[in-house]
């Protein structure tokens, strides 16, 4: 008999920030290629549900699966070995398998910390998931499979790691059908894609290179095209985030790609993020003219000595230059930002929110704050420094500073993440500039503008969680777009 798999996305930990719901591409993916090959497989969203852990037991119960799949970043690790628990208190004869990026680097602790869990998938999951499920299907033993960590005889045996797909237009489309599309619709509808893997550069916080590779793999112009013409089709989706780590760092391609949206006249709107030194000015207006409205950017930091000890290569003139650019071309340009990088002082920090505010952008995506995640050099620097202090991964949620170096303490850190929000959304030249576009570009904008600035004001005055508050704000505004 063919195993019945259900893959599950966990439930984020009590008081972290929390987000809109979208479907994990990465499941969707998984669930596509097993679909592909005939297997029956669901999906349990459990933040699109807003299932808790007991609510969970439940659909497990109902659904009683041969095979458990789980993913997780660190964020939501403790959750998905609580899954794993429940799953074998509710099915003891179910598989329970756990991937994604924090598992990859967390192999043989998780099967330490966990006896519920089976096998810890690392990597890139599509192929190794796959000839797991053949593998059971067959009734033969899993111990070949390569990519994988499990235990035998008590020992954990971590496989060697398996070769990266090569050719990404192979694999299915995300299977987003399986999705809870309801609650999504709800929420303010916005389709995620991902059309390439991998990145050239090597950054000292970025867990995504060293879990994808440092070599770039591509989906052709015409297969990310037929995606988004499938879903316009298909669902009446006109919005998109493409999720790539670096969207642009094929010029050629992207162009290619943008030339082929005008050429079927596909009537759609589009965000993506990329590096500044992987743009130029005729192709910010080529992105313009086929549907991008936003470019986010790893802009990091505003002191060159920080990002230099990122490893992040770009300066913060190009940055400006760029920024520049946008605001010339009319695509709103986003910042992301991270504070508290190791060398970080308070000097730094100021610098940064000041050309933050130099920059000038409509909205910062976030200040996150340095989050050293396993697989990392950082990582690897803070734990041998000694300066990790917060080891409980459901703390590990980008707003909650979780080490000390002897330049910057935890609690300087955390007030001054808070001062920053408070500063660029108070600024009188900000809350003008928002009023303007509202009065030209409509309500949304000064509406944007101004819940913003309530909330800046509350945490100022309240001193509480502002930015559990922010990423509230910021799914109630999708709502209302
Ligand atoms: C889109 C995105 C989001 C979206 C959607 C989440 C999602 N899971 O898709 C949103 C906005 C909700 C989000 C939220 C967060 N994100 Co995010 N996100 C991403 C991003 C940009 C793309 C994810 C993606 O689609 N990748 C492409 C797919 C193909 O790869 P994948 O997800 O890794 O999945 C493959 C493998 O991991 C594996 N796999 C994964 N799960 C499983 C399960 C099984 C059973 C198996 C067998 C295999 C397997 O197979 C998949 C297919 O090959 C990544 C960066 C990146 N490039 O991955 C960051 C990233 C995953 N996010 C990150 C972070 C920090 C967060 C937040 C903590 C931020 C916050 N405070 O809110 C939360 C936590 C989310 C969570 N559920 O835990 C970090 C995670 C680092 C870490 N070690 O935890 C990343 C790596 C960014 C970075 N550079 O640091 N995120
Ligand atoms: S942060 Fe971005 S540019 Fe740097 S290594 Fe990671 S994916 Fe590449």
């Amino acid at each position: 008999m063919k195993p019945h798999v259900t893959l599950v996305n966990p439930p984020y930990p009590r008081g972290s920030s929390g987000h809109p719901p979208q479907a994990p591409v990465g499941l969707g993916y998984l669930a596509a290629v097993l679909e592909k090959n005939q297997y029956e497989v669901d999906v349990v969203d459990c933040p699109a549900l807003k299932l808790s852990h007991e609510e969970f037991r439940g659909e497990i119960s109902k659904r009683q699966p041969d095979i458990v799949g789980i993913t997780s970043a660190t964020l939501t690790y403790k959750s998905a070995l609580k899954l794993a628990r429940i799953t074998k208190e509710t099915c003891p004869n179910c598989l329970t398998i756990l991937g994604g990026v924090h598992v990859t680097f967390w192999d043989d602790k998780a099967l330490q910390e966990c006896p519920y869990l089976d096998v810890v998938v690392r990597k890139e999951g599509e192929n190794t998931l796959l000839e797991l499920v053949q593998k059971l299907e067959a009734r033969k033993t899993f111990h070949d499979v390569l990519g994988i960590t499990y235990r035998k005889d008590g020992e954990i045996v971590r496989n060697p790691d398996r070769p990266y797909i090569e050719n990404l237009d192979d694999l299915p489309f995300p299977a987003f059908h399986l999705w809870p599309r309801d609650r999504h619709r709800r929420e303010g509808e916005m389709f995620n894609l991902i059309t390439s893997r991998g990145c050239f550069y090597w950054c000292k916080f970025c867990a995504t290179v060293r879990m994808h590779g440092r070599k770039y793999r591509v989906r052709s112009p015409k297969n990310v095209v037929d995606e988004l013409e499938f879903l316009h089709n298909t669902y009446g989706a006109t919005q998109f985030t493409f999720f790539d780590d670096v969207f642009t760092l094929d010029n050629a391609r992207i162009e290619e790609l943008c030339k082929e949206i005008k050429k079927r006249k596909l009537k759609i709107s589009w965000y993506c993020g990329t590096r500044v030194d992987m743009v130029t000015k005729e192709l910010l207006l080529e992105m313009k003219e086929a549907g991008c409205v936003g470019v986010w950017f790893g802009v990091e930091s505003g002191s060159q000595h920080v990002l230099d000890a990122m490893r992040k290569g770009i300066s913060t003139e190009q940055t400006i230059l760029v920024f520049g650019w946008l605001r010339e071309i009319g695509l709103q340009p986003i910042p992301n930002v991270v504070v508290g990088f190791p060398g970080e002082t308070r000097q730094t920090i100021w610098k940064t929110i000041k050309f933050v505010e130099k920059i000038s952008p409509d909205d910062i995506s976030c200040y996150d704050v340095a989050t050293p995640f396993p697989g990392t050099p950082m990582y690897d620097l803070v734990k041998e420094k000694g300066w990790l202090k917060i080891t409980d991964f459901d703390k590990y949620d980008i707003d909650t500073p979780t080490f000390e170096t002897p330049w910057l303490s935890m609690k300087e850190l955390e007030e001054i993440h808070k001062q920053a929000f408070q500063h660029f959304y108070l600024r009188p030249t900000y809350i003008l500039r928002m009023y303007a576009k509202g009065a030209m570009y409509g309500i949304s904008a000064t509406k944007r503008a101004f819940t913003y600035l309530l909330i800046a004001i509350r945490s100022k005055l309240q001193r509480d969680n502002l930015s559990r508050d922010m990423s509230y704000a910021k799914a109630d505004l999708r709502v209302m777009a």
